[in-house]
């Protein structure tokens, strides 16, 4: 019977949570009595609870995240009611910050607030020995990244072979982008590179091939990120893919004469653009060079075959639907495969919070803490946005609809795609749950009924991104059509099936 139990809830399957290897791989001589325990979204606290406490544990840490806090204050809540000896310990972003506020602090025995590599490991012993810390609150300290134990030992064969294997060469971040619970960081640490390259290469001789690296700003140090690029260059294989999260405006040649060399479908990027409108990046204290960043962007889809993620966020302080709209369109002009529209959200501890007064920021009390309504963009119009990112998600980042996305977006892509959401929005009521079929046949209505478009192009246009999606059912607008299956890249990394639609 493990006396540790280390557990979280996942957003889905394939993350593979990296905070609770580090938490194991740092328990020293209490590793052999401690196990990993994971469940995903969707999982029942009273499940959960059952199946851990059948592990007869003394003590459980839980990792709580802004996805999970919710069912896991019901986990906590279960797990005193029923095994009140057994000692409760939380930790992680979520329960880092405003810790007074929350009902789950005060449900849980102990909580660690920040890092928690060493400091877990140190209670567990207390606890064990029989010592109650009279702290509740224990801040967890940031040693330095030589006293912590590489963690990636702890993935397991299924893990290798089935779920995204995180990594992180960096921790932190320099910059002070208010939003973001990074920007209380005072730096970024890089951990050791010879021992972080040595874990890779172990990883990937276990057959790892899909790789995320957590580091915040991955080109924050050319040297190091060179040093990266060339390993996975060096072992390019059919299922490799890398994911990297970059800042937009700062690629310097060496990296940039690196990334041009891997194949397509094996690298992408996700870039924060956030706003691009400079008072608005001056009032959340966020440092962009806009036209570096443009520039960058283009070459990167011009000279690259990486993967383009890009990260848009509406309602920041300042920002009103106008100007977030231009920042749309001057995005998609430069042709990224995918737009991700965030609706900002007031996470616990960042300093996002000091606009809430001078800028009527009104936000939701429950997570996500999104935001509903500024002084620039009332509640209805906040909404709007929402279903406009929702669909974007469904229609123009999902690769399914490449032909069908240049027609809907036209020459205005941001008001005409907002045209469309709100006339499919009136014509459903619904945002999920809409049939491939149905949405297809809705996008064809949009361009032949609402802006006239000539039906015969708009039905070959749509006919060949249905047969191009793989889907095997019939669309009204073309019955009796033969349907091919897609053809996905063989050997495309597990996970990356989106990706590989917005393959050339
Ligand atoms: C991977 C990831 C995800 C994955 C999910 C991962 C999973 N396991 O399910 C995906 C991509 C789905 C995701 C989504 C989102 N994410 Co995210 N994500 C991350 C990311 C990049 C890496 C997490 C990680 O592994 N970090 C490395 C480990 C070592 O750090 P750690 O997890 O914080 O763990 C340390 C401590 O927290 C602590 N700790 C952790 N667990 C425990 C347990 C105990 C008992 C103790 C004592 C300590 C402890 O010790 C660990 C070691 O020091 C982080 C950013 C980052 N680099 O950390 C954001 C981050 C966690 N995400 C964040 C956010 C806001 C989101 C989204 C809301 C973004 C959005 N779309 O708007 C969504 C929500 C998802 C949903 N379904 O609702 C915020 C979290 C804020 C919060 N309060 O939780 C972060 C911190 C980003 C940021 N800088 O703002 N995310
Ligand atoms: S948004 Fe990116 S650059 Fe800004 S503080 Fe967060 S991690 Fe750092």
């Amino acid at each position: 019977m493990p006396a540790v139990l280390l557990s979280t809830i996942n957003a889905r399957y394939v993350h593979a949570s990296l905070g609770l290897r580090y938490l194991a791989a740092n328990m020293g001589a209490l590793r052999a009595e401690t196990r990993i325990v994971e469940f995903m979204l969707g999982a029942r606290a009273v499940d959960m609870a059952e199946q851990l406490l059948a592990c007869g544990p003394r003590v459980i840490g839980l990792g709580v995240y802004i996805w999970n806090v919710e069912e896991t204050t019901r986990l906590v809540a279960h797990l005193k009611a029923v095994a009140p000896e057994v000692v409760v310990v939380i930790g992680g972003p979520e329960v880092s910050y405003e810790t007074d506020a929350q009902r789950i602090c005060e449900l849980a025995d102990y909580v660690v607030t920040g890092w928690g590599d060493l400091a877990f490991a140190a209670l567990c012993r207390k606890l064990l020995e029989g010592e109650r810390p009279a702290e509740r609150i224990i801040v967890g300290g940031q040693p330095p990244l030589g006293e912590i134990r590489l963690p990636y030992a702890e993935f397991n064969e299924e893990d290798i072979a089935r779920r995204f294997i995180y990594v992180e060469a960096s921790r932190g971040c320099p910059f002070k982008c208010e939003f973001c619970l990074s920007s209380l960081d005072k730096t970024a640490w890089a951990f050791d590179l010879d021992a972080f390259m040595d874990e890779l290469e172990a990883l990937y001789d276990r057959g790892a091939r899909h790789f995320r690296f957590v580091d915040r700003t991955f080109n924050l140090k050319t040297a190091a990120g060179l040093r990266i690029l060339e390993f996975f260059l060096e072992r390019l294989d059919e299922r490799l893919f890398v994911h990297f999260e970059v800042i937009p405006d700062h690629l310097p040649d060496k990296l940039k004469e690196a990334i041009a060399r891997f194949p397509a479908g094996s690298l992408q990027f996700e870039v924060g653009i956030q706003t691009w409108n400079a008072d608005v990046q001056a009032a959340i204290s966020r440092r962009q060079d806009n036209a570096k960043s443009e520039a960058n962007l283009r070459w990167l889809r011009s000279a690259s075959s990486a993967l383009v993620h890009v990260d848009l966020i509406a309602g920041l302080p300042g920002e009103d639907l106008e100007s977030f709209g231009r920042g749309f369109d001057r995005l998609y002009a430069l042709e990224p495969h995918e737009i991700q529209v965030g609706i900002l959200k007031r996470l616990r501890g960042t300093p996002i919070a000091r606009h809430t007064e001078a800028h009527a920021m009104r936000y939701n009390p429950d997570p996500p803490y999104n935001v509903l309504q500024t002084d620039r963009i009332g509640f209805a119009d906040m909404q709007r946005i929402s279903r406009f990112a929702r669909y974007w998600e469904i229609v123009g980042n999902s690769g399914r609809f490449r032909r069908g996305l240049r027609l809907l977006a036209g020459e205005a892509p941001y008001a005409r795609f907002m045209q469309f959401s709100d006339w499919l929005y009136a014509r459903t009521g619904k945002t999920h749950e809409i049939a491939l079929e149905r949405l297809f046949e809705h996008v064809h209505a949009f361009l032949t009924t609402e802006l006239g478009a000539s039906v015969e192009p708009v039905s070959a246009a749509l006919l060949a991104d249905y047969e191009a999606s793989g889907a095997r059912g019939r669309v009204s607008f073309m019955p009796g059509a033969v349907l091919r299956p897609e053809r996905v890249r063989s050997g495309t990394a597990r996970g990356a099936l989106r990706q590989a639609r917005h393959l050339p």
